[in-house]
């Protein structure tokens, strides 16, 4: 019981349990039951769950015994392998050789069934406040219509994470002894250039950028990139959609994390806690995790950001509708819809949403009956939250995160 108590038998430290716990990959999101052979000490763990206010705990009375007599209930140790990068020793980048190709890729995708994907978008639009997820957003046409958001003038927030990051550098750089850059959601790898840029050339060789991205195209192109700019880097590529399965994050390893884009912004509030003890559980002491958050400002510039002039933003949240139908076979009109995207004070985010112009009603071969749409009602499609040095805070007190530095 050395796990929860004291020498003295008094109960141990919460943080102590906690950390423990999301080191193993046992995590307030997920609904855990305790077990053990007679059933106190199972239930002793569920009590210091419970005093920590995780919401979904229970303790399984019938021991291991009864557990795994019944080959039907599953049963994991160990690391999944699933998880592993194959002949990649995270505490040895010598493991990694340097070949011709300038990448090798571990393939980590999860390819969802297109029946999950159909319903996922049909409940959205049947739900009381209508919505679509804005992972729905990024097809081909999506992501250039992004990309092309990000040289608007009004979009500052591409351009300002990237003018703190440059001014940032040598700070961050500074005594990092990391052998491992994790970057989530890498794309076009001009962020990671700019660390690397302050960054002494003997240092780059000794490291590995593993950027995580769902795109391979985009993995191997901005790898050859890097590997022109920085003939000595080594990179492995890691082919995931980390917002779904973080795990692909290797847990062995020292590591700096990189997480730009304020993409945490697009969470709610759950999924936001949960992604970052998420991550915590695959960092070790001395591991970092650097964020973009964009910050709460002037509603104007705020406003204007997500309502520019030439009617991109417009165009990429209208874009999301040609995915819908795509997938859910729906006969859902972009022309019928007005952007509609707008600060929400009280929940400190941008909201978009699309509009519907008339009383729209839409069909799909996959539901029984159609979805109705008064004129003025709207389909929610992205939150964008905005943050504050105490909401930062606050979070990292949560995910038991120290600050270093903001
Ligand atoms: C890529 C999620 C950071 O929220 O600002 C841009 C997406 N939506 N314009 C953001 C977006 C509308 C963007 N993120």
């Amino acid at each position: 019981m050395e796990n929860y108590r004291n020498v003295d038998q008094t109960s141990r430290e919460y943080h102590e349990i906690a950390e423990n716990w999301i080191k193993s990959g046992i995590t307030p999101d997920k609904h855990l039951a305790f077990y053990c052979g007679t059933g106190w000490r199972g239930s002793e763990a569920w009590f210091n769950a419970w005093l920590m206010g995780w919401p979904r705990v229970s303790v399984y009375d019938g021991g291991w015994f009864e557990w795994s007599s019944d080959p039907d209930n599953p049963v994991e140790t160990g690391i999944p392998e699933h998880y592993q990068i194959p002949g990649y020793k995270m505490n040895d980048p010598e493991s990694l050789t340097r070949t011709d190709t300038p990448v090798e890729i571990t393939d980590f995708l999860i390819h969802e069934g297109e029946k999950e994907v159909v319903s996922e978008i049909l409940k959205g639009l049947s739900s009381p406040q209508k919505y679509i997820s804005s992972r729905f957003f990024y097809d081909d046409n999506g992501s250039a219509l992004f990309e092309a958001i990000t040289r608007l003038p009004e979009y500052y927030p591409t351009r300002t994470e990237k003018s703190i990051l440059k001014a940032a550098a040598p700070r961050i750089v500074n005594g990092l002894s990391v052998k491992n850059i994790v970057e989530l959601g890498s794309g076009d790898c001009s962020k990671i250039s700019i660390l690397l840029e302050a960054m002494p050339g003997n240092h780059i060789e000794r490291l590995v950028y593993l950027p995580v991205d769902v795109c391979k195209t985009t993995i191997l192109n901005s790898a050859r990139m890097l590997s022109k700019k920085y003939p000595g880097i080594r990179i492995h590529g890691i082919l995931s959609d980390f917002m779904k399965h973080f795990n692909v994050i290797p847990g062995n390893g020292n590591k700096l994390i990189c997480f730009f884009g304020s993409t945490l912004g697009n969470l709610t509030g759950k999924e936001e806690t949960s992604f970052l003890l998420n991550l915590r559980s695959r960092m070790n002491p001395g591991d970092q995790l650097l964020i973009g958050f964009d910050m709460v400002k002037d509603i104007r510039i705020l406003e204007k950001a997500y309502n520019d002039e030439q009617g991109t933003t417009a165009a990429f949240n209208k874009n999301i509708l040609r995915v819908v139908n795509h997938h859910a076979k729906t006969n859902l009109n972009p022309d019928q819809f007005d952007h509609y995207s707008f600060y929400n004070v009280a929940h400190a985010r941008i909201e978009m949403h699309l509009r519907a112009l008339a009383d729209i009603e839409v069909t799909s071969p996959y539901l029984n009956n159609s979805i109705f749409l008064k004129k003025g009602e709207t389909i929610h499609t992205e939150n964008s939250h905005k943050y504050d040095r105490d909401c930062i805070h606050r979070l990292a007190g949560i995910t038991g995160l120290q600050i270093k530095d903001i």
